[in-house]
């Protein structure tokens, strides 16, 4: 098999005869903070070579770091910004210049006791119903998993020999329905789009159209299919001609709007599991991670083979990433596979001279068909698997190890996750990295279409354990309130817990607990009337090499029905329906006179089917043209449930 070592795009003139690293070209920067008063400490190893280090300061929504805050000897290790309060985000970019002329830069989410996130957006699952439907009770599985993580969750259904276009298409028709959707999860053989004319691996046997799904997150633009011209590949999956399919754009047109994140483990036969049974692997495993059932080593892993590469240092995407993360102590360098079967680290990076199968140094799909690899968030670079489409791809091949949830190919651009560190969630990550320009250090290539999240863009990597069990009743001697009831996260740094409710199982939950309770039953004195979805999540206080945030676990959920009696000032008495079951009228009785009212008959779910007014002297109402099943009537804040059977 052949392992051709990338070839060279000299960005920098390196005039250095010194060894340098990867790390060189990073700065390891991590933070405490205190609270009284509130500053933020950022702090970084010693580095021999520093000439001097310049700190920047900017809001998170803002691509513009401005000017610096801050110029520093280059002895400093250390950096306190008093200019802070609690509970409120900055990100630091720290510029590090040597006498080796080398530029080493790095990025920090500051942050001070940041407030729970109840809402995160909602997520559209884009399903390939010819392998999902087998997978029913998993993929419900995971919609409550996202839910419970602070998303709204839909589904798109799809079919995996549709055109790319074409679901491009659907996608965008749902998102311009539902502006709230901002995360879109590929799962299973969702077609794959392919667009440009490029070969950032530098390898022009594959040059042409890559798989580009980030076109799919870029709903606001016109592609086009229309100039791009060429078939040099031997793949013939990146041959591109005008009007097959194919877009013409190697960089994305505009920003992309959506986080996308793609679970494709179709065409990996080195594995012996096939196709569905991989998918449902990758879920059990995806499910295991959020409930905190597997928890790794707050660490990382880097297995680097090509070094600083005459500047590009792809490795410095671990190095930059995971010092934020975990601390500069916690960065280990060891060999991917030997050292990742036995032992865990919560993130790893691994590079080297590549093809579609493997990289020289780290590895090979194989070796992940082999053993599972203890590790959930990994990054691998190199030659070939970029072009992540092709059979046994290397970039795929983590998810369908058992245990790895994603993976991407860092290096050219450089990725950036340390948002990761105060609670972001990947896919944010993915399209921070997809959307920068010059804000963070880039290496080539940024904004290039190749730029892809293998796996669920909306994990995140710092787990709570979540409540065992979530229970719901009616309490004895009530009608009209809700107890929810839990058992304790086995998570001794909880400290508390918060309750939510919806009105469906997959919408947006509202948090109905002001403080955080440490009690069960907690009483809910206002259900919605008709199905009630609870969920409870516990909190703790994360401290990450970043800052601290309050996190929440999973939410664990379940739903009541209640039909309850609330009798308005003006109708103080009590009121049956009969008959019930009815079916062609049923009269209201009042043991006091109401006013007269307008009343509703809905179904369960509130949808309208009659009203009108109603009194004592006109308290017939005809329902023949109800269908059968159970409705409700509603008067007021009265509602009294009655079946129709025809
Ligand atoms: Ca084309
Ligand atoms: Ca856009
Ligand atoms: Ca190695």
């Amino acid at each position: 098999m052949k392992k051709p070592l990338l070839t060279l795009f000299v960005l920098l003139n390196t005039l250095i005869s010194i060894a340098q690293v990867s790390s060189d070209y990073a700065v390891l920067v991590s933070a405490t903070n205190s609270t009284t008063p509130p500053s933020i400490q950022l702090y970084w190893p010693l580095y021999a070579n520093a000439t001097d280090y310049t700190i920047y300061k900017k809001e998170l929504s803002t691509t513009s770091w401005g000017t610096s805050i801050a110029t520093l000897s280059g002895t400093a290790t250390t950096y306190t910004d008093n200019d802070v309060i609690i509970d409120s985000a900055y990100e630091y970019k720290i510029v590090r210049n040597s006498t080796t002329g080398i530029i080493g830069e790095g990025y920090l989410i500051g942050g001070i006791e940041l407030s729970v996130v109840d809402y995160r957006g909602t997520c559209l699952l884009v399903l390939d119903t010819t392998i999902t439907t087998d997978l029913t009770n998993e993929i419900y599985q995971l919609k409550k998993d996202i839910s419970g993580d602070g998303w709204a969750v839909e589904e798109l259904h799809v079919a995996r020999d549709m055109s790319p276009t074409f679901v491009r298409d659907l996608i965008i028709g749902r998102a311009n329905a539902n502006t709230a959707i901002t995360a879109l999860f590929l799962f299973g053989r969702v077609p794959v789009l392919y667009s440009g004319n490029l070969y950032p691996d530098g390898h022009p046997d594959h040059q042409g159209a890559w798989p580009a799904d980030g076109i799919y997150g870029d709903i606001d633009v016109e592609y086009t299919d229309a100039t791009v011209d060429i078939i040099v590949a031997a793949r013939i999956e990146n041959q591109n001609v005008p009007g097959d399919g194919k877009y013409d754009q190697s960089v994305f047109k505009s920003k992309l709007e959506l986080e996308v994140g793609r679970v494709d483990l179709y065409n990996m036969p080195t594995f012996i599991l096939d196709e569905a049974s991989l998918l449902k692997r990758y879920l059990q495993a995806d499910h295991e991670f959020r409930t905190g059932v597997h928890i790794y080593a707050r660490r990382a892993l880097i297995d680097d083979n090509f070094g600083a590469f005459a500047g590009e240092a792809f490795a410095s995407s671990g190095w930059r990433n995971f010092a934020p993360m975990f601390g500069s102590s916690e960065i280990y360098e060891a060999d991917y596979f030997t050292t990742m079967y036995t032992n865990d680290y919560l993130w790893s990076y691994g590079c080297g001279g590549g093809w579609f199968q493997g990289a020289g140094g780290v590895g090979t799909t194989n070796d992940f068909a082999l053993d599972t690899v203890k590790s959930a968030f990994t990054m691998l670079f190199g030659s070939y698997f970029g072009d992540w489409d092709a059979n046994d791809d290397f970039l795929r091949a983590p998810l369908a190890s058992g245990n790895t949830l994603t993976n991407c190919w860092a290096g050219r651009p450089h990725w950036h996750f340390h948002n990761m560190a105060m609670g972001a969630n990947i896919g944010y990550s993915a399209r921070l990295t997809q959307n920068n320009q010059s804000t963070y250090v880039s290496n080539i290539f940024p904004k290039w279409v190749h730029i892809a999240l293998m796996g669920d863009p909306t994990l995140r990597m710092h787990i709570v354990q979540p409540p065992a069990t979530i229970s719901l009743a009616i309490p004895t001697g009530e009608t009209s309130v809700i107890g929810i009831d839990y058992t304790n996260s086995p998570d001794p740094d909880v400290i508390g817990y918060y309750v939510y409710r919806s009105a469906t199982e997959f919408g947006v939950y509202e948090r109905i607990t002001e403080e955080l309770i440490n009690y069960s039953p907690f009483i809910d004195e206002e259900p919605i009337h008709g199905t009630n979805y609870y969920m409870v999540k516990a909190v703790k206080l994360e401290t990450s090499s970043s800052g601290s945030y309050y996190n929440t676990s999973t939410g664990i959920s379940d739903s009541i029905f209640i039909e309850y009696v609330s009798i308005e000032n003006n109708l103080a008495a009590t009121i049956s329906i009969a008959p019930n079951p009815a079916s062609d009228h049923i009269s209201i009785n009042f043991t006091a006179n109401p006013l007269q009212t307008n009343y509703t008959i809905t179904n369960l779910e509130g949808k309208i089917y009659l009203q009108g007014l109603i009194n004592v002297s006109s308290n017939k109402i005809n329902i023949q043209m109800l269908p059968e099943g159970m409705y409700l009537f509603n008067l007021g804040d009265y509602h009294k449930k009655f079946m129709v059977m025809n």
